[in-house]
């Protein structure tokens, strides 16, 4: 008998496990569902970006001869929700099981766990196997650790995948070229010209439908420019790769005004979508350093993030939930100010790291965790709006990848499952990192003054508020005592200056 197989939007892959063994007798359920477009006020790319794709590859489907159920948003019978898009189908077609993969969020997993039982068919939900360690995979490597640390992880994926290997040693000698990764950006440092991709009827009917239906959320629709297939998806892999890897290393952590992407691959959402794989990607740029047409350092760097913080970051998340949803280490309840949903600011760099992401649907990493992630961690703001915020702004968002890097690497939530130590920096890290601050009207080099950075007095003031849990760290220990230092009447005024500071963010006048 024939097989119902749901494939989400984030499984776009042809060789998904759910699609193994499939046959033009089995029906392939693909549906856009309000409860997954409204679950977080996405954002109108990202919503566009995951439609498009979505038809695309569902077309792409019918192409080879199979069978796709595909629900529109606007289908008039639409239930709206995974559950009642399956019963629909059952009810409509005679199939011996339902296969599905595993689903990249706990909440979802939950639900088709429950599927069996409710409607009386036999469930099979397949292992991701696009992900380069399985989660059972990733709960052996964690049993019995004290401290789950990524370089330890991402050396035995190195070895096991044989990337970047010279027998058994790492090539180059070393595991990791980090240090060589943090350049400041040079005067006049821009971003290379980006492919954009034509956009043919389905992506012009999913632009109409969104502009209808979500405008109302934060973030431009247009300009439109993301690869919605695997085949455009792999022409930006392969600009990337051939005239951007090179520098990739060097500028990985600057930030330019004006500038989003620099030197940044912009994959993100083609492989969190499924459109690209991460083992090909690495392999890709493995072979670019190999032949000499990359350093080692831009190369090591770059399948780091994918073949180390990638899949450590989703290991986190499947061992740790659901407790993870629910940390807050630091007790962080401020209201999340209206400036992240594009309020204004006179925060140079808050405002550019907003900016693109309202544009773009993306900014680069240490945008996220250095500018609107430590803003959030020293102001103490709530860290369900701030993980919530994060999901819905970014076009790769979804909760597997998200949480770990909101709640556990920028917020420091989990308390230190993620990272040693908080990521909270002062003006001065932004000010050496980027262009920013001489755009500004505060001044990185004041900590109490009328024009003083934010950053300055918020950085001290969290490190003070949260002593008693944060003196032990090993990796802390200058901090307090450079806080030492100050003496009272400066460490009074600074507290102060930064009570003046979270007074002025709840006024809108930060
Ligand atoms: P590049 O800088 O070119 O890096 C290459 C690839 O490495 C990325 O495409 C990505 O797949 C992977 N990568 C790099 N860093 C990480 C990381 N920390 N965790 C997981 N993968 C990584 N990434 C997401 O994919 N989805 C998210 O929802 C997301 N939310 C984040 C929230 C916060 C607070 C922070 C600090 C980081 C978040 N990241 C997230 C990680 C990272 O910022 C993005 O993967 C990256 O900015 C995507 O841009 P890029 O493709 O140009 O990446
Ligand atoms: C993010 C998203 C959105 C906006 N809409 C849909 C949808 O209509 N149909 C669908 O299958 N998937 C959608 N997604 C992606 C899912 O939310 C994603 O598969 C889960 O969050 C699991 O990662
Ligand atoms: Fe940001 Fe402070 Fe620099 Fe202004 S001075 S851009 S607020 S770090």
């Amino acid at each position: 008998m024939s097989v119902l197989r749901l494939v989400l939007g984030d499984q776009l892959s042809p060789d998904i496990s759910s699609l193994r063994g499939v046959t033009n007798k089995d029906v392939i359920l693909i549906c856009e569902v309000m409860a997954e477009a409204v679950y977080v006020p996405h954002h109108p790319k990202k919503i566009a970006f995951l439609f498009s794709a979505m038809r695309h590859f569902a077309e792409e489907l019918r192409r080879n001869g199979l069978n796709v159920r595909y629900i529109s948003l606007d289908d008039a019978d639409n239930s709206h929700s995974f559950e009642g898009e399956v019963r629909r189908a059952l009810d409509a077609v005679s199939v011996s099981k339902i296969v599905v993969t595993e689903p990249g969020e706990y909440r979802l997993l939950k639900i088709f766990e429950g599927w069996a039982d409710q409607l009386g068919i036999p469930v099979d939900i397949r292992t991701d196997d696009r992900f380069l360690c399985t989660i059972d995979e990733f709960k052996i490597w964690a049993k019995d650790r004290r401290q789950l640390r990524m370089e330890y992880f991402y050396r035995e994926m190195r070895a096991r995948h044989r990337l970047l290997m010279d027998g058994d040693t790492p090539a180059g000698g070393q595991w990791n070229f980090d240090r060589e990764n943090r350049k400041s950006p040079p005067r006049g440092l821009r971003s290379p010209k980006r492919i954009s991709h034509q956009k043919d009827q389905i992506t012009k009917d999913v632009l109409d439908l969104v502009r209808k239906r979500f405008s109302n959320n934060f973030g431009q629709l247009e300009p439109f420019h993301y690869a919605v297939t695997r085949q455009q998806a792999l022409m930006e892999l392969e600009h990337f790769i051939n005239l951007l890897l090179p520098n990739f290393g060097d500028y990985q952590d600057a930030m330019v005004k004006g500038e989003a992407y620099l030197y940044h691959s912009l994959i993100s959402s083609y492989l969190n979508a499924g459109l690209l794989l991460p083992l090909e990607i690495c392999q890709m740029a493995e072979a670019s350093y190999r032949a000499g047409r990359a350093p080692l350092n831009a190369v090591e760097g770059f399948i780091r993030q994918i073949l180390g913080w990638r899949e450590y970051v989703r290991g986190i998340y499947w061992v740790k939930m659901p407790e993870y949803a629910t940390m807050n280490f630091l007790n962080a309840r401020e209201p999340l100010p209206d400036f992240y949903w594009g309020g204004k600011t006179k925060m140079t760099c808050m405002a550019e790291a907003i900016a693109h992401t309202r544009e773009h649907a993306y900014s680069h990493h240490i945008q996220r965790l250095m500018v609107t992630g430590n803003f959030a961690l020293l102001a103490g703001l709530d860290v369900q709006q701030v993980q919530e915020w994060y999901l819905a702004v970014y076009s790769d968002a979804y909760e597997w990848v998200e949480m770990p890097n909101t709640l556990g690497m920028a917020l420091f939530a989990d308390g230190g499952i993620m990272g040693s130590k908080p990521y909270a920096a002062s003006g001065k890290y932004i000010q050496k990192m980027s262009n920013f601050c001489h755009h500004c009207p505060y001044n990185p080099a004041e900590t109490t003054g009328d024009n003083a950075c934010p950053f300055n007095s918020l950085y001290w003031d969290f490190m003070a508020r949260h002593r008693s849990r944060l003196s032990q760290n090993h990796r802390l220990p200058y901090v307090y005592a450079t806080w030492d230092k100050f003496g009272p009447e400066k460490q009074a005024s600074i507290r102060s200056k930064a009570g003046e500071v979270l007074d002025a963010m709840r006024r809108g006048q930060l």
